[in-house]
């Protein structure tokens, strides 16, 4: 029989900034995300800006995948008359007894959520943390425990107080790695017991693409970003450092953007520029973050480019000896790379380069692909010999909830179908090592990329809209009931 193990840590994913809300409830102070608009498949979330000397103001558009450069000088923030979905998203802060709840009765066995680094330091140099934020997340974990669930906690997913922009100039300064150990270390302190599995920073190679939500840059050049990335590196390793201190059961994940890449013929330029643009994207991170080390040709490039590193005494040991414990990846699909003239661009996630003939596409141009999970789990497995676990995956669609409440899904339903049987293989047929799966957005958020709602991935539909109208209601989708039945036969019957 074709069954997942019994330990297998079924469950959904979500992220503060999406799914929070209450934004500024409990102290909290704001973040990137608070002063991002929404936007559309076609047009991109804005920022608005000042610049406080001159008093000029205008907006920056957050286009996926082009260097961020606001003015110089300029500071985000707040627009009048404009709509901020983070502000109340889909309001897990009031409804968590409700959504766990939910979540319980899918039979979830694990539960990914962020933790908001702005409800624990509103004040990002204070020795003091904020009572108010640690109090509503022991609430959060002890409503989980109720259920027998296990928290999969995120330290930072898209989450940059704008002080952290403001004050420090984002990643990129050195001292920031202190005030992140610092929160990490306060967070696992206050948590241990309750929280076993963490991951440092939400696909941290997302900085390739929009730096403002990741590392906080305004400007960015490569000098830059490869300090915001080393940054980031030492204060994982750091909270390796210190999860084991804290408790030796604590594990800790590296969380990376991955998707296979696709030569687009067996023209061997092709199949050498789909190696490099899956290093570039993506290997790269994964191979000091959960390696240990940085890799020749990263080096090279850095040395190609004039990019240099300030490496202080003991660092790189530190990378290494505290590599993290297991690796945790996002996989929607996968990605075309060519070098031929009649390749045509696809319209999705900014990761896919070219159109797969073979498959399919959402309406936001997203391809799936019935095979990326099973591909990616030996990709990744046998370069790292560690541990995976799939903490995001699923299909973004304008779902539409029915005059009697009820949501007609089958498309989720077949793409999770085909998707956690490619997985199945994966543990069974290749022996791949998997610690579980967990499904995105498995109550409707609000998109990170465009900031809609319309755009959903639950289990479960919320009723909410793009201008932020809407009840809050929950309804379940048919997905709701397919996926219990999923989880409930330990993914044998997936019918
Ligand atoms: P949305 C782009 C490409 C791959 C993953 O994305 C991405 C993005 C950002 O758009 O982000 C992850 O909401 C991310 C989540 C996000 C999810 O994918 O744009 O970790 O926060 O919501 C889905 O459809």
């Amino acid at each position: 029989m074709a069954k997942f193990p019994k330990d297998f840590l079924w469950g959904g994913a979500t992220a503060a900034n999406q799914y929070e809300g209450g934004y500024n409830e409990g102290n909290k102070a704001l973040t990137i995300a608070d002063v991002t608009t929404s936007g559309s498949h076609t047009e991109p979330r804005r920022i608005g800006w000042v610049i406080p000397e001159t008093g000029e103001t205008g907006v920056y558009k957050m286009e996926f995948g082009k260097p961020v450069q606001f003015p110089q000088g300029a500071i985000p923030c707040v627009m009048e008359g404009e709509y901020y979905p983070s502000h109340q998203a889909t309001d897990f802060y009031h409804h968590y007894k409700e959504d766990i709840a939910l979540m319980a009765e899918m039979g979830f066995k694990t539960f990914r959520m962020s933790i908001a680094w702005p409800r624990i330091y509103p004040d990002l140099e204070s020795e003091q943390p904020n009572e108010e934020g640690l109090q509503f997340y022991d609430d959060v974990f002890d409503e989980l425990k109720k259920y027998n669930i296990e928290p999969l906690v995120t330290m930072a997913h898209f989450e940059i107080p704008i002080d952290l922009v403001m004050k420090y100039g984002g990643w990129a300064n050195r001292k920031v790695v202190d005030l992140f150990v610092k929160f990490s270390t306060t967070i696992m302190n206050r948590y241990k017991g309750k929280v076993k599995y963490w991951l440092t920073f939400n696909e941290i190679n997302m900085m390739e693409h929009m730096q403002i939500s990741t590392i906080g840059l305004m400007q960015v050049n490569d000098q830059l970003k490869a300090e915001a990335a080393y940054h980031q590196f030492l204060a994982s390793a750091l909270t390796v450092k210190a999860a084991r201190e804290i408790d030796p059961e604590m594990q800790v994940g590296m969380m990376l953007a991955y998707q296979p890449i696709y030569g687009e013929t067996c023209d061997p330029y092709d199949q050498l520029l789909a190696l490099k643009i899956a290093q570039e994207q993506f290997l790269w991170y994964a191979d000091v973050q959960v390696g240990g080390q940085y890799p020749n040709y990263k080096l090279k490039e850095y040395e190609r480019n004039g990019v240099q590193l300030d490496i202080r005494d003991g660092e790189l040991e530190l990378l290494k000896q505290y590599a993290c414990d297991f690796l945790s990846f996002s996989c929607y699909g996968s990605g075309v790379q060519g070098t031929h003239e009649n390749g045509g661009k696809a319209s999705g996630n900014g990761l896919s380069g070219r159109v797969n003939p073979y498959l399919e596409s959402n309406a936001w141009g997203w391809a799936t692909d019935p095979e990326c999970l099973r591909i990616a789990l030996n990709q990744l497995y046998d370069r790292y010999h560690k541990p995976l676990w799939i903490v995001e995956n699923g299909i973004g669609w304008a779902d539409v909830l029915e005059e009697d409440g009820s949501v007609h899904d089958d498309y989720r339903i077949s793409y999770l179908q085909k998707n956690i049987k490619s997985m199945r293989d994966a543990i069974n047929l290749d022996g791949i090592p998997l610690m579980g799966y967990t499904m995105w957005g498995c109550i409707d958020l609000v998109s990170a990329g465009t900031g809609e709602m319309k755009k959903r991935y639950g289990f479960v539909y919320v009723d909410m809209d793009d201008e932020g109208k809407g009840t809050l209601k929950r309804y379940k989708k048919d997905s709701f009931y397919w996926y219990k039945k999923c989880i409930e036969s330990d993914g044998e019957d997936l019918d």
